[in-house]
């Protein structure tokens, strides 16, 4: 029995928002997990701070699963991005203090790495092809095998997904209420495969390329974009349409080979398991964080492995270096990895949060520290207070509410 004595959420702002869980036992061992969710981070510190740090107090820490099932079958209303982001902080916790405890890093306890390194892929944007294929050119210098390229459209004012400077860092919640893009699926659809081109001309072949369309595009829509970028030979294409309707994705499939990639909102194996079945999605991007931790992902990890589908996380700057090490844990350990998202965090974000996982020639590795090799510098932390920030949205150029 290893006693949760005490539990508190540590809010902090280096840059960006970060929620974070600090479960502490009565050997005084303690664990952190991550609770952010960009844009609704302080629903998520309530959360845990009113209704699930009370239940956890006295647990024995060590029942990671009974303490999973209790908190998602004790809730009575289940899933929710609020509800799994908190047990998944609590999940991560837990993980963490059972490697400190066992003197083991957490891929150790999740069955030992199954590769070598954590194939990550970072963002290439710019406002034009030039730029955006130039930035590409630095990522693959610096030895990364696999860049995502988007860039600004002619005729768009601003897109969301591209920095407004070249930085190898920068978090597009920057605003205190959200910033408004015109979008335009007409433009956006001519111009994507110049994009890629021009990419695939300037990056040669051996490089991985990736493209995100933010939920942006009708199934139908969607099908043309894939068959248009098949003679690129994309490693995905993420987010061709909002994947409520799972089902909608069987007209993107008939239509094209060019590989699936969805999951980034989604909470829940449940969010999935229509897509991961039917074989419609190449690719799983759920997060530790949002669907429910460790524990979780690793059952969506196993379904999907059953269909030849792979994990390729989300890993953007509104995910904690503490997310961030949790995924690399899983990445390692499971047989159907596929592919890490890599952001860099800013120097204040890594100063806040100092971690054990380190970057060598386009590949993560967690590192060997006990638990999830991440810490947090509260004095520091105290120092960035919380600034609402919030997640651009998109109106078409008639002035229609749109998606992202
Ligand atoms: O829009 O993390 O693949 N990466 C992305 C990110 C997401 C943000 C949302 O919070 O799509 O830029
Ligand atoms: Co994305």
């Amino acid at each position: 029995m290893l006693k949760i004595k005490s539990a508190k959420v540590i809010v902090t702002s280096p840059g960006r928002n970060f929620v974070t869980l600090k479960i502490e036992t009565a050997d005084g061992v303690y664990g952190l997990g991550d609770a952010t969710l960009n844009g609704r981070e302080l629903s998520v510190a309530s959360y845990l701070t009113d209704h699930v740090i009370p239940c956890l107090i006295g647990r024995d820490a060590h029942q990671i699963e009974d303490i999973w099932q209790y908190l998602y079958k004790g809730a009575y209303w289940r899933r929710g991005p609020v509800t799994m982001s908190a047990i998944a902080a609590v999940d991560m916790a837990l993980w963490d203090i059972k490697g400190k405890v066992a003197g083991l890093p957490v891929y150790q306890l999740l069955g030992g790495a199954c590769r070598e390194g954590v194939m990550v892929y970072c963002h290439a944007n710019g406002k034009t092809i030039e730029d955006t294929i130039e930035q590409a050119q630095s990522y693959v210098a610096l030895g990364y095998k696999a860049v995502r390229l988007q860039s600004g459209i002619p005729g768009l004012k601003s897109t969301y997904g591209v920095a407004k400077g070249p930085k190898l860092a920068y978090e597009p919640a920057d605003a205190d209420l959200p910033t408004e893009n015109v979008w335009s699926t007409e433009k956006y659809m001519r111009f994507v495969p110049n994009l890629f081109e021009a990419g695939r001309k300037a990056l040669g072949d051996e490089v991985h390329l990736l493209h995100d369309a933010h939920h942006r595009l009708t199934p139908n829509e969607a099908a043309r974009v894939g068959k248009d970028l098949e003679p690129y030979r994309l490693f995905w294409l993420e987010d061709a349409v909002p994947a409520e309707n799972q089902a909608g994705f069987r007209l993107i499939r008939e239509h094209t080979t060019t590989p699936l990639a969805v999951g980034e909102i989604f909470n829940s194996i449940w969010d999935c398991k229509q897509l991961i079945e039917e074989q419609l999605i190449d690719y799983i991007r759920a997060t530790v964080l949002h669907a429910g931790g460790i524990t979780h992902l690793r059952r969506i990890a196993a379904l999907a492995d059953l269909y030849h589908v792979r994990a390729g996380c989300h890993g953007a700057t509104d995910l904690s270096p503490v997310t961030m090490a949790a995924a690399l844990h899983f990445d390692l350990s499971i047989p159907n990895f596929g592919i890490q998202e890599y952001m860099h965090h800013t120097k204040e974000t890594d100063d806040v949060f100092p971690h054990a996982y380190s970057y060598a020639d386009g590949y993560l590795h967690p590192g060997d520290k006990p638990g999830l090799g991440v810490d947090i510098d509260e004095a520091l932390a105290a120092k960035f207070p919380y600034k609402r920030a919030y997640l651009p949205v998109n109106r078409l150029e008639d002035g229609t509410m749109y998606s992202w």
